[in-house]
């Protein structure tokens, strides 16, 4: 039997000879039952072989379970070193990047951003800015209206009045966001982003608006920069100006309008403005950040071109 025992092979072999031995009738149960008439030598052989028989077979067990788990272990095997497949990251927007930037550095001067609704009404978009509806100067910015007479905001000055409206003064704020024009070309979008700036107190002038644009632009193009200012107009600042940056090849370049708040719009925001004086600035977002990284066409912004985003550099 030990050399049996020795040579199963199988679990289910080792159990056979389990019942071979110590079942029911098996051949130790037997010698163990008629031990009564036996010498005590005879005796004391059974008992050492029942127990070198329970060892043996308690090790052929554990010998077998061990190369059970073995085999399975080996068939379940993981191979680690596999080839993955490579993660792919997404990238920031140049638009998102620049809309980063912007906000740290008007935090940074005291702005608080502000939004405002995509849909406008009338009133904050145009009458509101000292543009009643009369008046030439709504010609200047080709608009989309809907039939409620609502219209697609065409520039984000409407959120200087909501927040007027609702602050009163003194007040400083930036916004940023869509805003929405009838016309398309390599300069000209649809649909384009403004920057807007306001900054109302007693005692505000044109040299801090000056200084105000010449930090935020230094500090967005991190350089030194040249600001110019150009006579200009709009009808809710007064005096109203065009600013340009000189460039590195020595051009200047347009960024944007600004100007002294109209007496008007203050007032209609409940502001006396023999109190209250401040400017008011707002350029294209879409061409600070073409600006800033090179980039050419205005109308891949929107296009949503994936190769075009990954050679942005982003
Ligand atoms: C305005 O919209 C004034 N609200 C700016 C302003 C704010 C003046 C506060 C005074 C005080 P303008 O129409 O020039 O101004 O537009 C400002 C800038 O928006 C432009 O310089 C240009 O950078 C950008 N812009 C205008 N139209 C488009 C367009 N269709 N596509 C892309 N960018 C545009």
């Amino acid at each position: 039997m030990k050399d049996k025992i020795k040579k199963a092979n199988s679990l289910e072999d080792l159990q056979a000879l389990y019942t071979e031995t110590f079942g029911k009738n098996g051949t130790m149960t037997q010698k163990l039952k008629n031990m009564a008439n036996l010498s005590n030598n005879e005796r004391a052989a059974i008992n050492a072989e029942n127990a070198e028989l329970r060892q043996l077979f308690k090790e052929k067990q554990n010998e077998l379970e061990l190369a059970v788990l073995n085999a399975k272990l080996a068939t379940e095997k993981i191979d680690v070193t596999l080839d993955n497949e490579p993660k792919t990251r997404g990238t920031i927007h140049p638009l998102t990047q620049t809309l980063k930037e912007i906000s740290v550095i008007l935090e940074g001067l005291g702005y608080t951003l502000w939004t405002g609704p995509e849909i406008e009404d009338d009133w904050h978009n145009f009458t509101a800015l000292n543009t009643p509806d009369y008046h030439p100067a709504r010609d200047m910015q080709d608009t989309f209206f809907l039939e409620n007479g609502n219209v697609m905001r065409t520039q984000t000055s409407a959120v200087q009045i909501r927040a007027m409206e609702k602050l009163g003064a003194p007040i400083k704020m930036f916004a940023i966001g869509a805003t929405y024009r009838r016309e398309m070309d390599t300069t000209h979008l649809p649909s384009f982003h403004q920057i807007e700036g306001l900054y109302i107190d007693k005692n505000i002038n044109m040299s801090d608006l000056v200084g105000n644009l010449r930090t935020l632009l230094s500090k967005f193009f991190e350089r030194d920069l040249e600001l110019r200012i150009r006579p200009s107009y709009f009808p809710f600042t007064e005096p109203s100006v065009e600013f340009d940056i000189k460039w590195d090849n020595g051009k200047w370049l347009e960024m944007g309008g600004a100007g002294m708040v109209h007496p008007n719009v203050l007032r209609n925001c409940n502001i006396d403005p023999n109190e209250y004086q401040g400017f008011a600035f707002g350029f294209g977002w879409d061409r600070l950040a073409m600006l800033k990284y090179g980039l050419n066409d205005l109308r891949a912004f929107t296009d949503g071109d994936i190769r075009w985003l990954k050679n942005t550099g982003f």
